[in-house]
Formats: C-alpha cells, sequence, structure tokens
C-alpha cells in the first residue's frame, strides 16, 4: 500500500480481493509515533485500499474535487458565475446532524447528564469495532491533521480525523487549519484528539466482491459517539455536515467542552463580532443562539445606523479563556462558514451572499438552468425553471421547497468582506460582551442586560427557542437550549452551569468582567407580525449595549433584568408600529408563569447536580413578577 495508488478504473469491477492482503503503511516522516500507531490500527480495523496523508495543499484540493466529480459526489457549477465551486447532493435521508445517534459515552452515566444520549463505553466500543470492521474495504483511508485557532496559538487545538470521505476532507480543508502544518506541530508529547469517520459503505464486500460506488455514499445505522476522558470521537454512517465534519461540532464543542472544563476555559456555540462606533470605539461581542437563528446575519451584521461598522470574526464556535490582563479573551477555532444557505440573500445578508462569489462547496440547494445555484430566501422571486436538492424538475409552483431547509455552503471565512484583518491572529480578542439570544414570539424582550454574572448564567441556562431544520425535530415547536449548547455540551449541564459560575467567580477577581445581556429579535404582535425589523437595524441594540459596556448610560431595573430607558435607544430614522416598542419591553406577568413552571421541571432534571444559584434566581424571578 503506497500513498500515491492511482484511482481503481471502472473497468476493474467487480473484482476479487483476498482479504489476506497485508497492509502496509507508509507514514511521512517525522510523524508522531502515537498517530502513526493509530492510523495503523484504524487502517487495520477498516481495511482500506489506500491510506492518503493529506497535506492540505491547493493541488490536493484539485485532486480530491476532480475525483468527486468523477464519482458524481459534486458537480461543478458554472465558473462565469461562482468561481471554483461545487454542488452536492446528499442522500435524501443524510441532511442534517442527527442527535437521536449522538453520543456521550463518559466512563459515568451521570456524567454524561441527563440531557445527553448516554451509552457505556465499552459496549459503545464494541458496536463501534464490529461496525468500523472492514468499513472501508476498497476505498482510501484519507488522514487528516488539522489544528483548531491557528497552528502553535495557545489557545489552538489539534486533532487528526481518519475519514473515507474526499467530501468531509474537502470540507475540513476550508472550515480548518489543515494539512502539514498541523502534521508538524503533533510532536511526541502534544495533545490531540481522535476523530474516527467512516461513512459505512465499503466498496468490497466479506466475500471480496467489488461493486460500484454512489454519488453519495452512507449507512441507514448513524452513530456520532464521543468519548470524552480520552478525547476520542467515532463517526459512521453519515457524510453530512456536523455528522461528519468531526472538527466542528464533535471536537470544537463536545469534546473541547470537556477539556475547557477540566482547563479552566468555555467552548462555546457562538459567533463572535467587533463592534466600531462613529467615533472609532471598539468592542467584542461572543453571542449564542441555537442553530440557524440568525446567527450568520448577526456575524454579519451591516448597522443601517451612520458610521457603525461591524466587523466578522466567528459565525459559529468561540473558545475563551482567562485573560492574563482580566477578563476573556476569545478566538473562533474554525476557518470557515458552513453556514445555511436557505434564508440567506441579497435583501437579508448582503454581505453573506459576496463571500460566496467562489471557492464555495453548495450542500442541497437547487442548481439553475444556467449552472448557477438558488435558494428560497436568495431573491424575492424564484426563478421558473430548477433542479431541486434531488436533482429532480422543479417550478415555482412545485409543493416543495427546491433547496433543503437545511442547505449549507463551505466557504473559507477570508472571503467574507466584513471579515476583521486579524480574524487569523492566535492571541485572539478581548470580550466585553456576551450575548444571549433565542426565537421568541413572546415573553422575552429585544434586549435586556443582567444584573451580573450569576444573573447572566441564568439567562444562558433558560434560552429557548423555535425548532429550526438544523437537527431533527419538529420545526416551529419551543425548544430548551441552555446557552444554545443542549446538543453540544460533552458533559452534564448542571456541570456546565456550576464551571460557568465558577470561571465568573475567577474573573470577578480579576477586575475586567464581561457584560451579559439577551435578546430577541423575534418577538411577534398578537397579529404575529413581527414587532422589530431585525437585520441591520440590531446594530441600535448594539449601539446601546457599547454605552453600557462604557458605563455612559444608566438603565432601568425590570423583573427581567435591566432595560434601556426607551430614549436611550438609538432608533433615529426608525418607523416602528404604533406601540412597538412598548410590546417590544413589555414584561407580561401571567404569560411568563407556564414558562416558570417549565424552567423549574427543567432544572428538576438535574436534580442534586444543579447548582443552587440557578433555582434561586428562578426564585427570585418569581417574586419580581409577583407569582410566587
Ligand atoms: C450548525 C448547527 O450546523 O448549529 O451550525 O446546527
Ligand atoms: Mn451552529
Amino acid at each position: 500500500m503506497t500513498l500515491t495508488a492511482p484511482d481503481l478504473p471502472s473497468e476493474a469491477l467487480p473484482r476479487l480481493e483476498s482479504a489476506a492482503t497485508p497492509l502496509t503503511f507508509a507514514a511521512p516522516a517525522g510523524v508522531a509515533p502515537a498517530v502513526a500507531a493509530w492510523v495503523t490500527e484504524l487502517a487495520e480495523l477498516t481495511r482500506p485500499d489506500r491510506v492518503e496523508w493529506c497535506d492540505g495543499s491547493q493541488a490536493e484540493f484539485d485532486r480530491l474535487t476532480r475525483r468527486m466529480v468523477a464519482t458524481g459526489t459534486i458537480e461543478p457549477l458554472a465558473s462565469e458565475h461562482r468561481h471554483y465551486s461545487f454542488l452536492a447532493r446528499s442522500a435524501p435521508d443524510d441532511v442534517a446532524r442527527v442527535e437521536s445517534r449522538t453520543f456521550i459515552c463518559s466512563e459515568r452515566e451521570e456524567d454524561a447528564g441527563p440531557t445527553n444520549n448516554w451509552s457505556e463505553p465499552g459496549a459503545m466500543r464494541e458496536t463501534l469495532a464490529g461496525l468500523f470492521a472492514g468499513s472501508m474495504r476498497g476505498r482510501t483511508m484519507y488522514v487528516v491533521p488539522f489544528s483548531m485557532g491557528p497552528v502553535g496559538g495557545a489557545m489552538s487545538r489539534l486533532g487528526v480525523q481518519v475519514t473515507d470521505s474526499p467530501y468531509v476532507v474537502a470540507s475540513m480543508r476550508v472550515m480548518t487549519r489543515m494539512g502539514s502544518a498541523a502534521l508538524e506541530a503533533l510532536r511526541p508529547g502534544t495533545d490531540w484528539v481522535r476523530a474516527a469517520h467512516t461513512v459505512g459503505m465499503p466498496l468490497v464486500d466479506d466475500r471480496g466482491i467489488r461493486r460500484a460506488d454512489v454519488p453519495w455514499p452512507c449507512n441507514e445505522t448513524k452513530y456520532i459517539s464521543h468519548f470524552p476522558e480520552t478525547r476520542e470521537i467515532f463517526s459512521f454512517g453519515s457524510a453530512y455536515g456536523g455528522n461528519a465534519i468531526l472538527a466542528k461540532k464533535a471536537f470544537a464543542l463536545r469534546i473541547a467542552s470537556v477539556m475547557a472544563r477540566d482547563e479552566g476555559w468555555l467552548a462555546e456555540h457562538m459567533l463572535l463580532v467587533r463592534v466600531i462606533s462613529p467615533e472609532g470605539r471598539r468592542f467584542h461581542v461572543a453571542a449564542a443562539f441555537p442553530s440557524a437563528c440568525g446567527k450568520t446575519n448577526f456575524a454579519m451584521l451591516k448597522p443601517t445606523l451612520p458610521g457603525w461598522r461591524v466587523e466578522t470574526l466567528g459565525d459559529d464556535i468561540v473558545w475563551l479563556a482567562p485573560d492574563p490582563d482580566g477578563g476573556l479573551r476569545a478566538i473562533n477555532p474554525e476557518a470557515g462558514l458552513f453556514g445555511v444557505a436557505p434564508g440567506t440573500g441579497w435583501a437579508t445578508n448582503p454581505t453573506a451572499m459576496e463571500t460566496l462569489w467562489g471557492n464555495t462547496i453548495f450542500t442541497n440547494v437547487a442548481l439553475r438552468p444556467d449552472g448557477d445555484v438558488w435558494w428560497e430566501g436568495m431573491t424575492d422571486d424564484a426563478p421558473e425553471r430548477l433542479l431541486d436538492w434531488r436533482g429532480e424538475d422543479w417550478t415555482p409552483a412545485s409543493a416543495e421547497p427546491a433547496a433543503h431547509p437545511n442547505a449549507r455552503f463551505t466557504v473559507p471565512l477570508a472571503q467574507c468582506p466584513s471579515v476583521a484583518d486579524d480574524w487569523d491572529s492566535p492571541a485572539g480578542v478581548h470580550v466585553d460582551a456576551i450575548v444571549f439570544g433565542g426565537r421568541r414570539r413572546t415573553n422575552v424582550p429585544l434586549v435586556t442586560e443582567a444584573r451580573d454574572w450569576e444573573h447572566g448564567v441564568f439567562l444562558g441556562a433558560t434560552i429557548a427557542s423555535e425548532q429550526t431544520a438544523a437537527a431533527e425535530g419538529t420545526v416551529g415547536e419551543l425548544r430548551r437550549d441552555p446557552f444554545a449548547m443542549l446538543p453540544f455540551c460533552g458533559y452534564n449541564m448542571a456541570d456546565y452551569f456550576g464551571h460557568w459560575l465558577a470561571l465568573g467567580e475567577r474573573l470577578r477577581g480579576t477586575g475586567r468582567m464581561p457584560r451579559v445581556f439577551q435578546v430577541n429579535w423575534f418577538r411577534r404582535d398578537e397579529d404575529g407580525s413581527f414587532l422589530w425589523p431585525g437585520f441591520g437595524e440590531n446594530g441600535r441594540v448594539l449601539a446601546w449595549m457599547l454605552d453600557r459596556v462604557a458605563g455612559r448610560l444608566p438603565a432601568v431595573d425590570t423583573p427581567l433584568g435591566l432595560a434601556p430607558r426607551l430614549d436611550d435607544l438609538p432608533l433615529d430614522g426608525l418607523e416602528l408600529q404604533p406601540g412597538a416598542l412598548e410590546r417590544l419591553f413589555a414584561v407580561e406577568p401571567a404569560a411568563w408563569r407556564d414558562e416558570l413552571d417549565d424552567t423549574e421541571a427543567f432544572f428538576a432534571r438535574f436534580g442534586e447536580r444543579m447548582p443552587p444559584q440557578l433555582p434561586r434566581q428562578l426564585d427570585r424571578l418569581r417574586t419580581r413578577l409577583g407569582l410566587d
């Protein structure tokens, strides 16, 4: 077995292969013995035809895309519309993260907690060994060394993913710092995360009979299994997004949250932006929103307020650590955007649209006859004819959407016109404000500031949002999503709340606490219409926050937290419906009754493990609302 074996010509099918073929794997010179040994072990288990160590080069990417075009996994888009870009159509049943098949396999069940699927690690290892055995037969195993955060940065961490999906390799190249530099950084003694992935569709069966490949190989059976104590991830059966690009949700959130707990930092499902006022005052905001809740729009916000600017540092994941100068520093560990396409359009997010000029892998969007892409929300009017995400004819009269609601674009962050010049700096930025949001028709005001860190943790712990298409579930239903981390916290969420509280104690000692805010852009009137226009107008709320952080403005004490004096919100030039502003901040105790009971029941799920500060915050809120 060599690193350079050519692709098998299709006329070689079917072919008999001796199961006893000896395997030899030549790791590149200088690879840390632990990495080489792990790759060999996995190759011996999964039996690929060949092993390719990825260097992250353009030539390698070109080779992969050519291979995928040949197998029909991706098709090139017309270059006059999208330079060097591709469309992938997934299998129709491999379109989203599968939370029901996502497992935290901690040694003890209580360490996974009531919000995770726990599986006993020994039993899970046995199941996975059975599934992985021979799972890559007939395929190439790619070895993908990567760094989350700039290679060598103090807050960065390393990983290696093996995968038999070239689509995943190409995505990892966009989303992480992948290749030779990361491999070189993996010196003996350096910690790294092991991430093993297979689509679970071998091309050679037990009898050695070879079969033809399909454009999007995957398996009905799926496992996304995490072993937090040993920092390992095993993913079987899916090639889609967060199930398969293991650097993202699996490493940078689930495993990293455990590393962060153990080492005293935070791994969060947040965007990161720099807000700049007309006088050049700057502040940095990290904001947690449940999946597909306008996070990309916020990360690329174009404020309507004259002279204000937002620079993008990250759109999905932030790692925060105590800053030697006090407070918190933050990096975005990713290097790309894996954004939800539907709803992203010229009217709603022109910056994202400009980002997508080229070098983009689109997945499950619709294809126009002229070789460009389209999705719902991109333009006001739909083209007259399309191929939908399944590759079938589509017209505006079709009953189903043309793009899958969870269709995605994968694109380098550096291409974003609003990206901050220093987005790639290993030092990160000092965080001034942490924002929690959700999609809420009722109850939650446009903006509130937490009274203190503990109240801020309560606001984070009680985020709820209307369900979106990023995961399985009924779209529109209200789901609790504390810190927007429900599917991404690699350990017991009660301990996670405790970790946030403890970190607050530590930060208080440094004298530079980030302020905590809660926002809701989605509150509606009785007739169902939105009370707030959102998008670029959200910059007005950021402007108020900046003044609060600078200590320039007083706020009004309300039962829910500190609210703006309505005159302090910079609303010049904005036409709201009469009474909308008051409705946006209305505190309606009766409407809170059910929600507080639901919060109490949610907290009760954690039993004794729940830090007492949070039920205490709930009691205080009840009292303030006059509901006790
Ligand atoms: C995502 C998600 O894919 O949050 O970013 O589901
Ligand atoms: Mn996300």
